[in-house]
């Protein structure tokens, strides 16, 4: 994905409400945080350092009563989770990792990071959020994984 290419976009029904190219999305101000991550195949990954922006940032002039939100990537992987589960700096828009650029086969230029989900939550090549009223499930969620997917509860699949 060139960067001159890419966007990162809001949407609500047929509205945008909030696009950003590249430029405009890094210069919003950025965290670094630490966190540990947990795929559904059973590894861990403990420790990993990272810089992203906030989805709070990403959403601090965004007004909407929607309360799930669909992540899209380029190249038409989606998942699935509520809006509160991506506010309160529990989910980042992640473009460096261990003080790099976040490598092309992680996700770069940037991915959604969402550690305290498993990880098929966390959209590599990240390219919008849909906000919606009703939840849809995403790639993932649709072939029988977990709709919410909480590592602490091994939700792994429906009915877990
Ligand atoms: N766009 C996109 N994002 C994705 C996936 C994918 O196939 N496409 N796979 C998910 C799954 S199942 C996992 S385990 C992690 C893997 O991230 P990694 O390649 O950085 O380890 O990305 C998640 N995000
Ligand atoms: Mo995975």
């Amino acid at each position: 994905m060139p960067l001159d290419q890419w966007e990162f976009t809001i949407t609500e029904g047929n509205d945008v409400l909030r696009r950003w190219n590249w430029r405009s999305f890094r210069d919003l101000s950025a965290d670094t945080f630490t966190v540990d991550l947990h795929c559904v195949t059973r590894w861990s990954k403990l420790g990993t350092h990272w810089e992203g922006v906030s989805l709070d940032t990403i959403f601090a002039d965004i007004k909407t009563d929607a309360d799930y939100a669909l992540v899209h990537s380029y190249g038409d992987y989606t998942t699935n989770l509520p809006l509160e589960d991506l506010m309160n700096k529990q989910a980042w828009i992640a473009f460096r990792f261990d003080d790099e650029d976040l490598a092309p086969e992680h996700g770069g230029p940037a991915r959604l990071l969402v550690p305290h989900l498993y990880l098929w939550k966390s959209a590599k090549w990240v390219r919008g959020i849909t906000l919606m009223h009703e939840d849809k499930p995403g790639f993932w969620e649709t072939l029988g994984y977990h709709n919410y997917g909480d590592p602490w509860r091994e939700q792994r699949y429906w009915g877990d």
